[in-house]
C-alpha cells in the first residue's frame, strides 16, 4: 500500500540531490519511461534525439509532448545519428539527451568511444533501456559493460521516481564531471507505472560553444591527453559515490548483505526484508571504501544483479569473498520466484512450498503477421521463388516462422542486404538471392550496404518493403513518411531517386496487393545480373490509420478445403469443422479482415469473394 509519508521522506532525499522544488511538485502515476522524460525536461533538455526502439520508445514519444520552445525532439534515422546529434547539442553549449534500446548503443558506441574522450559542454545524457528475458529484441546483451568499456558513469534507477530523480541528477553529473552520462533502464522499469512525485523544470543559461580544440577534436596528440582525464575522473566519480545517496545503506541482519541494484532491488527487498542491503544506484563506478565498510559489517555478502555478473566480478577484483551467479541465472529476466530460488539455494529462505501445477499447457500462439498486412505477398512469392532469403529486423521477420517460413537468416538492424551480398559473393548458393528490408530499417543502415552491393557487384535483388512507417515499434514516423516526431510535414525521401543515385539500373514500383505483379517483378528482378530492387508499397494496417475495407468471405460451397489461402499466415482466415473430401474447409472472420484479397488472389478455387454490400432500400 501507497503511504503518502514514505514518499515524502524519498522524494526529500532525493530533492536535496537533485535539487528540485518539491513545493512546485505534484505526485501521479508514471510509466518508467514518461518518468525518464519528465526527468530530462525538469533538467531543462534542449535537444533531444532518438531511434525507437523496444523498450525505449516512448522516451522521446513522451518528450514530444513537451513545447517545442522548450526543446527540439526528434527522430532520428539510426542510434548513431542520434547521439550525434545530441552530442552537436552539448558542443553548442545545452543539456541534450539521447535515448536508444540497448542494440541501438552497439550502433551508437563509436561516436561514444569518442565522445567520452571529449567530455562535454552543456551536458550529454544516454538513456539505454536493456531488455532482459529478450521480450522484444534480437538479444540480451548487458549495458553497463558498455559503461565499463567507455569509462563513463552508469546510473540505474528501480522505480519511476528514481527514473525521474536519477535523470535530472545525470544532466548535473555529466557537467559536474565533463562526461557523458548512461541512465540504464529495463524492460520492467521502463514499462511500468508507478507514482512520481514531479517538480518544476530549471531554465538554464545556454553556456554557448567551448572553444577549446585541445578538447573537441579528437587527433591522436589530443587524444592521448583525455586518455589520462578519463582516468583522473573515474577516481573523481569514485570519490563522489563514496558519499552520494545514490549509494544506500539500509542496515538489517548482519547474517547477510546483500549487494542490488535496479529493478532487481525491489525482489530483495520482497523476498529478505530483513537482510542489510546496499543499494547500487550507479553501477560503474563503485565506490570502493563504501562498498568494503558493507563487506565486513555481514557474516557473507550476495550480488543480486540481472544479466551479467558486472558488480560481482568487480568486488572479485577488489579481493571481496562474494556471491551472485552461482546462485541466480546470468540470463533472462529476473522476478519474486527466480530471485526467492537464489536465496533458496544459498540456504537463505527455506525451500517453499511448490504448488500443485496442473499439467495443461495453452495452446502455443505463435506471432503472425497482421491480417492484410502488405509484407505477407513478398514472402508468398518469395517463396514460390525458391529463394535464398536474408531477412532484416521489423514485422516482417515474422514471416521466417510458419507458414510462411520465407527467411534463411536474420542479423541485425541493416544486415540483409550486405549479408546477401555476401551470399552471393561466395558463389556457392544456386537459389536467386534475395534481401528483404523495411523502409525504416533501409534508411536505418541499409543504404551503405546498397551501395556496397553496387559497388562490388553482387547478384542480389532487394526488396524494400514500403508500408509508410515504423511498424514494429507503434508506428513511429521517419524520413520516408514525410513527417517528423511531431508530426510536422517535413521532406518526404524519393526512393526511387535514392536509389537509382547510387548505382542500380533495375528497380519497379509495385502494389504490394497485387500477388500477380509481386510474383513477376521478383521472377524479372532475380532474374536480372546485378542489384535489382523491388520497392513494395502499400500502408501498413494499422499505423498511422488503422485501415478497414469491405471484408471476404468464402463461399463454402466452393471451398475445396485446398489450403493455398492458409499459406499467407492471414489471422482472419481459419479452418472449419466442416470436410471436403477429407479436407477442412475454411472461413474468414468479417470483423478481422481489412478487405486486402490477398486470399482471393492466390486462391486456387476462386471460392473467396467480397462479402456483398446490403442492397440499400
Ligand atoms: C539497433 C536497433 N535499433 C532499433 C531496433 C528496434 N526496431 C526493430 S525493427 C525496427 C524498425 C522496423 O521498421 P521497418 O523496417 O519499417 O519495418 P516494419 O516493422 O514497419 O515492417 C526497429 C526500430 C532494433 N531492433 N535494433
Amino acid at each position: 500500500m501507497f503511504q503518502p509519508g514514505e514518499l515524502k521522506v524519498y522524494s526529500d532525499h532525493m530533492a536535496a540531490t537533485t535539487g528540485r522544488d518539491d513545493s512546485q511538485s505534484s505526485i501521479r502515476p508514471m510509466m518508467g519511461n514518461e518518468a525518464i522524460a519528465r526527468g530530462a525536461w525538469e533538467a531543462g533538455v534542449k535537444v533531444a534525439a532518438a531511434y525507437p526502439g523496444t523498450p525505449s520508445t516512448e522516451i522521446m514519444e513522451n518528450l514530444a509532448k513537451y513545447p517545442a520552445q522548450d526543446l527540439h525532439a526528434e527522430w532520428s534515422t539510426n542510434e548513431k545519428v542520434a547521439l550525434d546529434v545530441a552530442i552537436g547539442g552539448s558542443f553548442a553549449g545545452v543539456r541534450s539527451l539521447t535515448s536508444m534500446k540497448h542494440v541501438g548503443l552497439n550502433v551508437a558506441s563509436d561516436s561514444l568511444m569518442s565522445q567520452t574522450y571529449i567530455g562535454v559542454n552543456g551536458a550529454l545524457v544516454l538513456v539505454v533501456c536493456d531488455d532482459p528475458g529478450i521480450h522484444s529484441s534480437q538479444n540480451e546483451q548487458d549495458t553497463r559493460i558498455f559503461g565499463q568499456l567507455a569509462m563513463v558513469p552508469v546510473l540505474e534507477p528501480t522505480d519511476a521516481q528514481e527514473a525521474l530523480d536519477f535523470t535530472r541528477l545525470a544532466f548535473d553529473l555529466s557537467e559536474q564531471f565533463d562526461t557523458p552520462v548512461i541512465v540504464r533502464s529495463t524492460t520492467r522499469l521502463s514499462h511500468t507505472r508507478s507514482l512520481v512525485q514531479t517538480g518544476e523544470r530549471v531554465e538554464l543559461e545556454c553556456k554557448g560553444f567551448l572553444e577549446e580544440p585541445r578538447k573537441n577534436v579528437m587527433i591522436p596528440g589530443h587524444a592521448r591527453l583525455r586518455h589520462g582525464a578519463l582516468i583522473e575522473r573515474e577516481q573523481l566519480l569514485r570519490d563522489y559515490l563514496e558519499t552520494s545517496e545514490l549509494i544506500r545503506w539500509e542496515p538489517g541482519s548482519e547474517e547477510v548483505g546483500i549487494i542490488t541494484l535496479s529493478t532487481a532491488y525491489t525482489y530483495v527487498k520482497e523476498m529478505m526484508p530483513e537482510a542489510s542491503v546496499l543499494k547500487l544506484g550507479a553501477s560503474y563506478p563503485l565506490p570502493e571504501a563504501k562498498i568494503r565498510e558493507f563487506c565486513v559489517s555481514v557474516k557473507r555478502v550476495i550480488v543480486v544483479e540481472e544479466l551479467e555478473p558486472i558488480v560481482e566480478n568487480a568486488l572479485k577484483v577488489m579481493g571481496l569473498k562474494v556471491e551472485g551467479k552461482a546462485l541466480f541465472p546470468r540470463e533472462g529476466e529476473f522476478s519474486t520466484e527466480v530471485v526467492r530460488e537464489g536465496f533458496e539455494k544459498a540456504g537463505l529462505l527455506p525451500p517453499s512450498v511448490k504448488l500443485e501445477t496442473i499439467d495443461v499447457q495453452p495452446m502455443a500462439r505463435p506471432p503472425l503477421l497482421c491480417a492484410g498486412c502488405p509484407h505477407t505477398s513478398a514472402y508468398m512469392a518469395l517463396r514460390a521463388l525458391n529463394s535464398r532469403v536474408s531477412g532484416d529486423i521489423g514485422c516482417y521477420t515474422l514471416a521466417a516462422v510458419e507458414p510462411l517460413k520465407a527467411i534463411d537468416t536474420s542479423v541485425a538492424m541493416g544486415s540483409s542486404i550486405a549479408n546477401a551480398t555476401g551470399i552471393a559473393l561466395a558463389g556457392t548458393e544456386p537459389r536467386p538471392i534475395v534481401a528483404t528490408i523495411g523502409d525504416s530499417t533501409f534508411l536505418h543502415a541499409g543504404i551503405p550496404p546498397l551501395i556496397n552491393a553496387v559497388y562490388n557487384n553482387a547478384n542480389i535483388t532487394v526488396v524494400l518493403l514500403d508500408n509508410h512507417i515504423t511498424a514494429m515499434t507503434g508506428g513511429q514516423n521517419h524520413p520516408g513518411t514525410g513527417r517528423n516526431l511531431r508530426g510536422e510535414e517535413t521532406h518526404k525521401i524519393d526512393y526511387d531517386a535514392l536509389i537509382k543515385s547510387v548505382g542500380v539500373k533495375w528497380i519497379k514500383t509495385i502494389d504490394s496487393y497485387n500477388m500477380g505483379s509481386v510474383y513477376q517483378s521478383l521472377r524479372e528482378a532475380t532474374e536480372y545480373k546485378g542489384v535489382a530492387v523491388v520497392i513494395l508499397d502499400r500502408p501498413c494496417v494499422l499505423d498511422p490509420v488503422k485501415l478497414k475495407g469491405p471484408p471476404f468471405q468464402v463461399n463454402a460451397e466452393a471451398c475445396t478445403g485446398c489450403q493455398t489461402c492458409m499459406n499467407l499466415g492471414c489471422p482472419a482466415i481459419s479452418w472449419t469443422d466442416e470436410l471436403y473430401e477429407g479436407h477442412h474447409k475454411v472461413t474468414i472472420d468479417e470483423a478481422a479482415c481489412i478487405g486486402c484479397s490477398l486470399c482471393a488472389q492466390v486462391s486456387s478455387t476462386n471460392c473467396i469473394e467480397p462479402v456483398a454490400a446490403p442492397q440499400k432500400s
